[in-house]
Order: structure tokens, then C-alpha cells, then sequence
């Protein structure tokens, strides 16, 4: 498994190498820094210092960054991780979708032995992914057992946000319902402020909206991914990190994560066989980064941008994805192999925001 990606992952790792911190490193030893830098992708990282715990990288503002520290043993621990859920969940019966979610206060593992003092719906970042169809009545129930107050806002809903997505004390809870009414991939995130900080906390997930009168093209799996950054004031592995106000202010993430974890997908790839259509339901958590999807080794055939299910574009390569927004992509992918699955702004693929959709059994691609 590890040998064929890594081949796999050379070409595009030596791209990120461009970008990154081994853009000093020139000719003769090119090729043995891509091998490197994609055992390190491997491994859910893409620095270079990856399962190797680097000196601090200190920047001309005084931040600090944590960026690729991992514990030693990363490689083992990204085996041992049981990713998110990437598939799309089914959407319940009836009429009324009761979606029940306790916030607490969690330590979070985010990266491979990098631990993280998360907010957390429902035990992790990010929440649990909700599936429902156009038409449905959604009933949300919040309730806070953390220690500071914390809200819900369902980017899905047309409601008034000062009674509905109002702050909920410790303690307590609120329950309020829309009507899912425009179909779509829609975050669902805390706004108490500072949202900022409630955002990158972990406090986001996605709901999906399938729409029913005009139903989209028949898709073979389909996942989805919430992208988001993490800002870390220390490495997390000797202890948790907690969040970084200046480095969040500074956009100076240390971790991009598909699904709150760096690379999870690469050491649990998601799966298709050769001719299936793959639908990605996608969300740029942020709380302050775009993701610029893109699939390496294929063309997007549909590609339904900023989540606006009426029409789509077709034969593109790369989507924006705002941060707070959407967007759908179908692939279909007739040859196997690796083909990973990252945001092609490559400091987010150094920081980790790169999985693999894995197509049919690619020879020596391991059991997955
Ligand atoms: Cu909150």
C-alpha cells in the first residue's frame, strides 16, 4: 500500500514540494525529496518534517507554527484511526427530520498523535453529516453541556437568526425547525461570537438537501467532505493544542483537514469501481479558508458550483468552494487507481488536505 502510493503521489507531491518549505532543495536531489515528501502525504502530512517533530518554524509576525508535527510513530496511528464517515448518510422517513446535537467540550485528534481542545457536535469535528429531501421539515435541538454558550446556524434555513440561532446557556437547549426548502450541500455552524473562534473550535458540519422536483442524475457513492483549518498554540502530541487567536487572525493555520482529520482519506482511501459515478458533497468549513477542489488524474463532469442544483458545468478541473459555502462534483473514473482528492491551493495539501479516491484494485493498492 505505502510503496504505490507513494509512487502515485510523487508527481503530485513534487508539486508541493514547489510550494512548500523544500523549495531550496534543486536538482540532484529532486527526486529523493518527492519520494520523501510523499511517504510524508502518506502519512496525512505533507511538510517534509512529517513523523519527525521539527524545531518550530517562528515567522516574521512572532506566530509560531506547528505545521507537520507529528508524533513519531505517524504512519502507525494513521493506520490505527477510524476515519469521519465520509459516505452520505440516508435521509430519514416522514415529514419531520428530528436532528438532535449536545455540544461538549472534546479532545480531538486531528492530525496523527496531534491532539486538539475541541467544541465539538456530537463528540467531533465536524458533526454529523444530515441528509434530508427538499420538502422536509427539519427540527434542530441544540443542547449546550459545554462551559460557555454556544448557538447553531443552519445556512439552510430561512429563519430569523436572532430568535432562532440565539445563544443557549450551559445547561440548556433550543429546538426550532425550517422547512428545507431550497436543495443544496449547506454548512451548519456555531455563531456565538467570537465565531471566529467558535468555527475553527470544530463547531461545523454539513446538511444535504436532495431536491426532489428536479432530482439529480443517478450517482454510484457519494461522500461528503467538510473542509476546515486549525490553528494550533502548541503541537498537540506531549499535550492537547487549544486555539490560536493571533494565528487565526493571521490565517496561519497549521493543520487543513477533509473531515477534521489530516489525510485521513489517504490511509483509509474512499472507494469506486472503474465506471462508477462519484458524487462529492462539499463544504468549505473554513472558518476563514476557501478550498479549490479538484480531483488529480481526472476531469470533474459535473460540477453543480456553489451548491445551485438547477444546472451544472461540465469538463472542468478545478471549483472554488468558498469558505461558508458549497458545492457538488460528479466523476466518473473508467480507469483504476489512486486519484486524490485535495484543494489545488497547495499549502492546504502540505497541511494536510489531501485524501484518495481509490478506483477499483489497483495492483498492490492493499485490502482497503
Ligand atoms: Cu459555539
Amino acid at each position: 500500500m505505502k510503496t504505490i502510493v507513494i509512487a502515485v503521489l510523487v508527481a503530485l507531491l513534487s508539486l508541493a514540494a514547489l510550494v512548500g518549505t523544500t523549495m531550496a532543495v534543486v536538482s540532484a536531489d529532486v527526486a529523493q525529496k518527492a519520494k520523501a515528501d510523499a511517504e510524508s502525504a502518506v502519512q496525512g502530512v505533507g511538510s517534509a518534517s512529517a513523523g519527525h517533530p521539527a524545531a518550530p518554524a517562528a515567522t516574521g509576525q512572532g506566530l509560531v507554527s506547528f505545521a507537520g508535527q507529528t508524533a513519531e510513530n505517524a504512519e502507525e496511528l494513521a493506520a490505527q484511526h477510524e476515519p469521519f464517515p465520509a459516505q452520505l448518510p440516508p435521509i430519514p422517513d416522514g415529514e419531520v427530520v428530528d436532528v438532535e446535537l449536545t455540544l461538549k467540550d472534546v479532545v480531538v485528534e486531528i492530525a496523527p498523535g496531534v491532539e486538539y481542545r475541541a467544541w465539538g457536535f456530537e463528540g467531533g469535528a465536524p458533526g454529523p453529516a444530515i441528509h434530508v429531501h427538499e420538502g422536509q421539515t427539519v427540527r434542530i435541538t441544540l443542547t449546550n453541556q459545554g462551559t460557555i454558550p454556544h448557538s447553531i446556524d443552519f445556512h439552510a434555513a430561512r429563519i430569523a437568526p436572532d430568535k432562532a440561532f440565539r445563544d443557549v446557556a450551559v445547561g440548556e437547549s433550543i429546538t426550532y425547525t425550517f422547512e428545507a426548502s431550497d436543495p443544496g450541500v449547506f454548512m451548519y455552524h456555531c455563531g456565538t461570537k467570537p465565531v471566529l473562534a467558535h468555527i475553527a473550535n470544530g463547531m461545523y458540519g454539513a446538511i444535504v438537501v436532495e431536491p426532489v422536483e428536479k432530482p439529480l442524475p443517478r450517482a454510484d457513492h457519494e461522500y461528503v467532505l467538510v473542509s476546515s483549518e486549525w490553528y494550533l498554540n502548541g503541537p498537540g502530541i506531549e499535550e492537547p493544542a487549544s486555539y490560536d487567536t493571533l494565528k487565526a487572525h493571521a490565517v496561519m493555520p497549521d493543520w487543513v483537514t477533509w473531515n477534521g482529520y489530516a489525510g485521513q482519506y489517504v490511509a483509509h482511501p474512499l472507494t469506486s469501481d472503474p465506471g462508477d459515478t462519484v458524487r462529492f458533497w462539499v463544504v468549505a468549513a473554513g472558518p476563514s479558508l476557501d478550498t479549490d477542489f479538484h480531483v488529480v488524474g481526472t476531469i470533474l463532469d459535473r460540477a453543480w458550483v456553489n451548491q445551485d442544483l438547477t444546472r451544472y458545468q461540465t469538463g472542468v478541473q478545478t471549483v472554488g468552494v468558498p469558505a461558508g459555502g458549497g458545492a457538488v462534483f460528479d466523476v466518473t473514473i473508467a480507469e483504476p487507481g489512486l486519484y486524490p482528492v485535495l484543494s489545488h491551493s497547495f499549502a492546504s495539501v502540505d497541511m494536510g488536505q489531501v485524501g484518495i479516491l481509490k478506483v477499483g484494485n489497483p495492483k498492490g493498492a492493499g485490502g482497503h
